[in-house]
């Protein structure tokens, strides 16, 4: 039946693909080959993202036990990043360079360094309740820690430890202008460091509730204006942020309100018989407003580890804690969007259980409470907060809601389902089966207070059959789903090679405006300019006692210094500075055998730090390959013993050549660089007559050949140099490094004169369509492809490349052996190992040729 409802929407889908006959004959073809339905079909399509299209929608997915984030595309779900978090992560350079190795040390549990964390819940920073797309932050479950991500980098910024809770799950949850960030206790311990037996569970265990204060402007939390809530030790689990009517209101629920503690070693039942016995737990409602006042006196707070703990009495004094009866072990609290309503999820119970924060505050204010736990904590009436209870199924865990209101979409763990189902009207709507045994589900911004809808994404904690074996340890699955229509439809799985992917949140890309370039000199780490910024011409070493200082810098293809000498055992530091402005010119820089590792992006500072206890040569490199030269990028760290003596060796002549031959050679490299000079002046000419500064795009890149070519000033000046002291071989070097400089800067600049051509782009005269007949018949096309460099130059540009080019392109077509000896056809000739022949063409031809040629010009780009 299905089946009849999709067929006419594929054929309205291929139609509007208007594929030909031949065409929809081969995607039946293909289907057939590949035994592929309608349904695939369909999906497909809905997922199928193509090359260089980007994505609507952004996840963040916990990465469970690797400690990391993962970041993915939505729809196509293809795979952007892992961002390190709780654990080293060596392509970021994260936990091998100092800058992060801070963060990771900011993560020490009682002084001691935990380099691996369980990932759990990613929550975004909020405004109003909406998702910003500035940070995000997520926990490590466990050891008790929250992390902050600065999306503008991608990269973790902070880490802090609970000072007093020794495990927490139910965090981070945020609140809705960010003002606090949620971070709830699971397995109550004592809030002290010190040895407590379990007899003592009810006098000193205890749960609680840290608020961590989140300083929006600095994006940090603000450790010492943060404080925890005591509670008592129930276990508390998930938790939720009120909005709207329930702003400056918090939930928490708990599973072991019968504070039983186990025992099967002494022959007692276990935690799991005990902690289910009782039909109820208490869901925990708190005013964190109130609270954030209490702890602005010393007399409602303990100081427990530097930190202060708000009492439980001090709170229900302040009539800012209060408990409501659920039903036994429920496990997610997700407040609605328009904050009216908290919803509990059963887990043991087939029921979700929706609560009404009207008919709560109104019992608040009434005082109207059915009796008070053995802390003192007011409860009120489960019936009499209750907006109704509804069957969904086994194992309910967690909600996220639809850009429709009233519509949910809540896990079941036992079912292995999701189960849309409206939460007004307290109506099941349809269920689709998931694969397998699904926890946390999300769909678009699905738990702000404006969700988007379209898709849920499943995460699933069993993969089994899904995909190709690969050992006993499977892979994850994240299932994306269409909920557009009433009904349901699972249309990609995808598996994810890292832990357990706990949770995740979505976000409209449109929110997300990362950094294409940093600030030259930045610590990435930090957002302030580094002290190790290096910039062009600084580059030194620096000794005190036996601390040495490397400042080095990184712009294609190399690293300066190239070579560094250091004494056994000296404590070395290198700061490396990337002078790129051009986006994605990551430079990397690793020594071999001291697990040092850098990524260095264009314009940050990064330093690395180690003890050169080992005498030796170690050869250091860039680790991103950056440019054709990226191999040459590389040097040398000698480590020598001072008190060793070592042979004196001479330097080996680097060149056998007599002076008449180097002098022949210099004289050819100078001809080449005043030819490639003057392409490049053409091309400045161009961009600079077009405006390049109208369009920033162009203008990055253009910004970018300005600082390589700014660089030859100084290099021609020390080839001068070198020739006058009539060392002919360093001026030959120095001439090939300004050729280098040069050719870098050609490389960007025709990329921004490309890119610029686009934007001025031109129809096609008659003449010039001539012109490319004639430049594919008459055999021109068989080297030369417009718009990219092949068997023969790309002939963009070639009528500015040289002077009067429209009668040097005639006369070169005409007759190019006459050009063999120019220095730049001769440079040109030995790049490409080929010679331009004569193609025996017509005037007219050459000229229609040319009127094509200045058509490429003013369009390139288009290719
Ligand atoms: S909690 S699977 Cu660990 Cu996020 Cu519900
Ligand atoms: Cu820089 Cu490779």
């Amino acid at each position: 039946m299905k089946f009849n409802v999709k067929f006419p929407l594929l054929c309205f889908v291929i139609a509007a693909m208007s594929l030909c006959a031949q065409s929809s004959d081969s995607l039946q073809k293909i289907m057939k080959e590949r035994g592929l339905s309608e349904r695939d079909v369909l999906a497909a399509v809905k997922t199928y993202t193509p090359s260089g299209v980007k994505d609507q929608y952004y996840a963040f997915s916990s990465g469970g036990q690797s400690g990391q984030v993962i970041v993915y595309g939505i729809p196509s779900m293809r795979i952007l990043k892992y961002i390190g978090v709780f654990t080293p992560e060596p392509w970021q350079g994260y936990g091998y360079d100092e800058e992060s190795k801070k963060i990771l040390e900011g993560a020490s549990i009682r002084g001691k360094q935990v380099t691996w964390g369980d990932s759990h819940h990613p929550n975004f920073s909020e405004k109003n309740g909406e998702y910003t797309g500035d940070f995000i932050f997520i926990n490590d479950k466990a050891n008790p820690r929250t992390a902050v991500i600065d999306l503008k980098t991608f990269e973790t910024v902070q880490i802090v430890s609970n000072p007093v809770l020794k495990n927490t799950h139910g965090g981070p949850f945020v609140t809705p202008n960010t003002e606090y960030i949620l971070d709830a206790a699971q397995l109550a311990a004592p809030f002290e460091d010190d040895y407590v037996p379990i007899e003592a569970y009810e006098d000193r265990f205890r749960g609680g509730v840290t608020l961590w204060k989140f300083d929006y402007s600095k994006g940090r939390i603000d450790e010492k204006n943060s404080f925890t809530l005591e509670l008592p030790p129930y276990m508390q689990d998930l938790s939720d942020a009120g909005k709207g009517p329930s702003y400056g209101w918090a939930f928490t629920n708990s599973f072991n309100s019968e504070m039983y503690t186990g025992g099967l070693e002494r022959g007692l039942p276990p935690f799991e018989a005990g902690m289910s016995r009782n039909d109820v737990d208490f869901l925990h409602v708190y005013n964190w407003q109130t609270l954030e006042k209490l702890s602005k006196d010393s007399k409602n707070y303990k100081v427990i580890n530097g930190h202060k703990v708000i009492t439980i009495d001090a709170a229900v004094n302040a009539n800012a804690l209060f408990l409501i009866p659920e039903p036994k072990s429920p496990h997610g609290v997700d407040v609605t969007p328009d904050g009216k309503l908290i919803i509990i999820g059963g887990k043991l119970d087939s029921h979700e259980s929706v609560y009404d924060f009207a008919k709560i505050k109104k019992l608040i204010d009434a005082k109207e409470f059915v009796g008070k736990d053995s802390y003192g904590i007011p409860i009120l009436d489960l019936q009499k907060s209750l907006h109704g209870q509804l069957e969904l199924g086994l194992g309910p865990l967690h909600t996220t809601f639809d850009a429709v209101d009233g519509i949910a979409y809540t896990s079941l763990y036992v079912d292995s389902q999701i189960v849309k189902w409206n939460y007004r009207d307290m109506k099941v709507l349809d269920r689709v089966n998931v694969n397998y045994n699904i926890g946390h589900l999300d769909s678009i911004e699905g738990k702000s207070a404006k969700p988007l809808g379209k898709y849920a994404i499943a995460l699933d904690k069993l993969s089994i059959d899904r995909f190709l074996p690969v050992g006993p340890l499977h892979p994850q699955n994240h299932q994306l789903i269409d909920i557009t229509s009433p009904k349901m439809e699972v249309i990609y799985d995808m598996p994810i090679p890292l832990g357990e992917p706990h949770d995740m949140v979505s976000i409209s890309a449109k929110k997300i405006n990362p950094l294409k370039t940093l600030q030259m000199g930045t610590d990435s780490r930090s957002g302030n300019r580094h002290e190790g910024m290096t910039l062009a011409g600084q580059e030194r070493v620096e000794r005190n006692g036996n601390k040495v200082k490397v400042y080095m810098t990184a712009i294609r293809s190399h690293l300066n210094p190239e070579h560094v000498t250091v004494n056994k055992d000296d404590e070395v530091t290198i700061y490396i500075t990337n002078l790129e402005r051009a986006v994605d010119e990551t430079h990397g820089f690793g020594i071999s055998g001291l697990n040092i590792h850098a990524s260095v992006e264009p314009g940050r500072t990064v330093s690395v730090k180690f003890k050169a206890d080992k005498e030796g040569v170690f050869p250091y490199y860039c680790t991103e390959f950056c440019s054709a030269l990226h191999l040459e990028m590389m040097g040398y760290l000698y480590v020598k013993d001072p008190n060793k003596k070592y042979p004196d060796y001479k330097a080996v002549a680097i060149s056998k050549l007599s002076k008449g031959d180097l002098e022949k050679e210099y004289q050819k490299i100078i001809a080449t660089n005043s030819a490639t000079d003057s392409v490049i002046q053409s091309v400045v000419g161009f961009l600079q007559k077009n405006k390049y500064e109208k369009y920033p795009a162009v203008k990055q890149n253009v910004d970018d050949a300005f600082v390589q070519y700014g660089s030859i000033k100084d290099t021609k000046a020390k080839a001068d140099a070198a020739y006058k002291k009539g060392d002919i071989n360093q001026a030959i070097l120095w001439e090939m490094q300004v050729w280098q400089y040069m050719v870098k800067t050609a490389d960007v600049g025709l990329r921004a004169k490309a890119q610029l051509e686009r934007e001025l782009a031109t129809p096609m005269s008659t003449a010039s369509k001539r012109g490319e007949d004639a430049f594919h018949t008459g055999g021109c096309s068989g080297c030369h492809v417009v718009g990219q460099v092949s068997s023969g130059p790309d002939l963009t540009g070639v009528l500015l490349r040289h002077e009067n080019g429209e009668q040097f392109v005639y006369d070169f077509i005409i007759s190019p052996e006459k050009y063999y000896n120019n220095p730049y056809i001769d440079a040109m000739i030995k790049a490409f190992n080929l010679r331009m022949p004569n193609q025996n063409m017509k005037a007219g031809e050459v000229k229609d040729i040319i009127e094509y040629l200045k058509w490429v010009d003013e369009n390139a780009g288009i290719y």
